[in-house]
């Protein structure tokens, strides 16, 4: 799935700004035709999420309608139109002129459908029924009758009654672009990197659309160096390889990136083009060692949340730019995107600034009960589907991560992962594969794994207010997960929530001291274990969650940085150990 772009051959506009919207709390706008358009209604601000643009919106998740007027922008005549959803959460039905075009399920992935045959030049109405209820059956799930959660303590009284740790933010949280393709395009392009010694090869897949024949002219370009190659047959896809003698490699503090430009022609003419940047590296486990580009490599970094106030879970540039400051600033050097994929923006970042990312799909707070299991499972599918045609593209990309804390004491538990885990091997035989664990040692599903990832909060939510003594059980835990699966371990998570400005000599719980002590002895701890290949703290700034006795505020309050991304004295003191070492 290739993202938009714009060139002599490709359009795309942003229909970002001002929508109309109205909530459909009694769930009669089907009945009344709102897909024909609708009155009575609001400006709301897209993208963004809904919950805190409105005094009366904030605990209403779905179903909503938005709408909003536009014409087909000079240029785009004559090609083939699309509109491109980069995320809805979390089920979308779109209308265009009172035509029902489609439908999508789960929040945080793009889905896009054609509608050449149903624009007009002028006046097109598009209309969007979002509907962010919490159901036992959805992923993530919500509202579960019974206590999924009797093993970790219950989330059963919280409210919204979520089945994870962050507020359902509901509506249009990404951009909604309209684009155009000439006739006969460049469907799909799919990159590989191997090296051989020092020189660089670079394996692309192309899929084209509606030619039977046509010729390919690829080339690579860095620095005013250019290597070309070309593809005279078109089977589906065509293999293109490029060699790069003395490659110049990507990884973090060398984000080299290669510009590759795919051109289309169909008997001599160009008819399209599309280019996308490329990292030369290479990702393995060897041993207890994770290696880029053949060299050891441990993970410092953050779990975070797209998450700011007023906008929710919305995609803003300035906050993005922010965050990437702030994860320079501090010294990691990768970050999970914790509990779902982030915006397309985030992981072009990634890639440009140089960050190791495992990438998540939203199966948080799963649970094993028969009850909806083989939707449960349908969906998980969709998302690796999605997410990985979305991002087998981005040189960060190291690992996919296919479930957050699984409540996975269940027998249902290892043949659903098997499945999973087998499906992400078919897409992508490139990358690692990870489960994010709260039950360690008993998760059966981690003997298919390539890295083992484990949260703990010894020492907060266990052995409370004692550090030391939860380090203690840490380290033997450690020990015996490791010993039983021998793989690679990342504590994907540990924290202690933090009130800004709270102080506590001795150290005490939610004091700023306690913060740094926690993290401080966890890391120490961790690189005293050579398994262990990463660290990611819990998390990088407080973020809005359900209201429950545990989330003052109705915020989590782990955050290194606060909402507002101020420095805690937690984020100095990781700094001083990041930069170091
Ligand atoms: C976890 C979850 C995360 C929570 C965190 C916490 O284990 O993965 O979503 O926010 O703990 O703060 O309790």
């Amino acid at each position: 799935m290739l993202y938009p772009q714009n060139n002599l051959y490709r359009q795309f506009i942003d229909l970002s700004g001002f929508w109309e919207f109205r909530f459909d709390s009694e769930n009669k706008g089907l009945d009344q035709e709102w897909a024909r358009g609708f009155d009575l209604s609001r400006p709301i601000a897209v993208p963004a999420s809904w919950n805190d643009q409105f005094e009366d919106g904030r605990d209403y998740l779905g179903p909503a309608w938005y709408q909003v007027s536009f014409h087909l922008p000079w240029g785009f005549n004559q090609k083939k139109l699309f509109l491109r959803f980069n995320s809805a959460n979390y089920l979308a039905q779109v209308w265009l002129n009172g035509e029902l075009i489609g439908s999508h399920e789960g929040g945080h992935l793009p889905f896009e459908f054609e509608i050449t045959d149903k624009i007009h030049p002028a006046n097109n109405l598009l209309v969007v029924r979002v509907d962010g209820s919490l159901a036992f059956d959805r992923v993530p799930p919500g509202n579960i009758t019974g206590d999924p959660y009797d093993f970790f303590g219950s989330h059963s009284e919280n409210y919204p009654q979520t089945n994870f740790d962050f507020f359902p933010y509901c509506g249009l949280q990404r951009e909604v672009l309209l684009y155009a393709l000439p006739e006969s395009s460049i469907k799909d392009v799919t990159v590989t990197t191997e090296l051989e010694g020092t020189t660089g090869i670079v394996i692309v897949a192309v899929q084209i659309e509606n030619c039977e024949f046509a010729n390919i002219i690829l080339s690579l370009r860095k620095d005013g160096q250019e290597f070309t190659a070309f593809a005279n047959r078109i089977e589906q896809p065509t293999f293109v390889n490029v060699k790069i003698p003395n490659a110049d490699l990507w990884e973090p503090g060398a984000p080299n990136l290669y510009d590759l430009t795919l051109q289309l022609f169909i008997k001599g003419e160009l008819v399209d083009v599309y280019t996308l940047p490329v990292g030369i590296r290479t990702v393995k486990i060897e041993g207890t060692q994770l290696l880029l580009n053949g060299k050891p490599i441990y993970l410092k970094g953050f779990c975070r949340h797209e998450d700011f106030p007023v906008i929710g879970r919305g995609y803003q540039p300035a906050v993005l730019a922010k965050d990437f400051s702030l994860l320079q600033w501090a010294g990691a050097n990768s970050f999970r995107t914790s509990h779902y994929p982030y915006s397309d923006q985030t992981m072009q970042l990634a890639d440009r600034l140089g960050f190791l990312v495992i990438d998540e799909i939203p199966a948080v707070g799963l649970y094993f009960r028969e009850d909806g299991l083989p939707r449960r499972l349908e969906l998980c599918q969709q998302y690796i589907r999605e997410l990985i045609a979305r991002d087998k593209n981005h040189a960060s990309v190291i690992m996919w991560s296919i479930a957050n804390e699984p409540l996975s004491v269940r027998a249902e538990a290892k043949p659903f992962f098997r499945t999973l885990l087998d499906q992400v091997k078919v897409l992508d035989l490139t990358r690692l594969v990870t489960i994010v664990s709260a039950v360690g040692v008993i998760e059966e599903a981690f003997e298919f794994l390539d890295v083992v990832c484990l949260n703990r909060y010894n020492g907060w939510y266990q052995q409370s207010g004692r550090i030391e003594e939860g380090l203690k059980s840490l380290s033997m835990e450690l020990d015996v997960l490791y010993e039983r699966f021998q793989k690679p371990i990342i504590l994907s998570e540990f924290g202690a929530d933090t009130i800004p400005g709270v102080h506590a000599q001795p150290p005490e719980m939610f004091s700023e001291e306690y913060q740094v002590e926690f993290l401080t002895r966890y890391i120490e701890l961790l690189r005293s274990k050579p398994y262990i290949i990463g660290e990611h703290v819990w998390v990088m700034c407080d973020f809005k969650t359900s209201q429950g006795t545990l989330r003052m505020g109705g915020l989590n309050y782990k955050g290194v940085f606060t909402r507002d991304r101020r420095p805690k004295m937690a984020a100095h003191a990781l700094r001083k150990i990041w930069s170091e070492k």
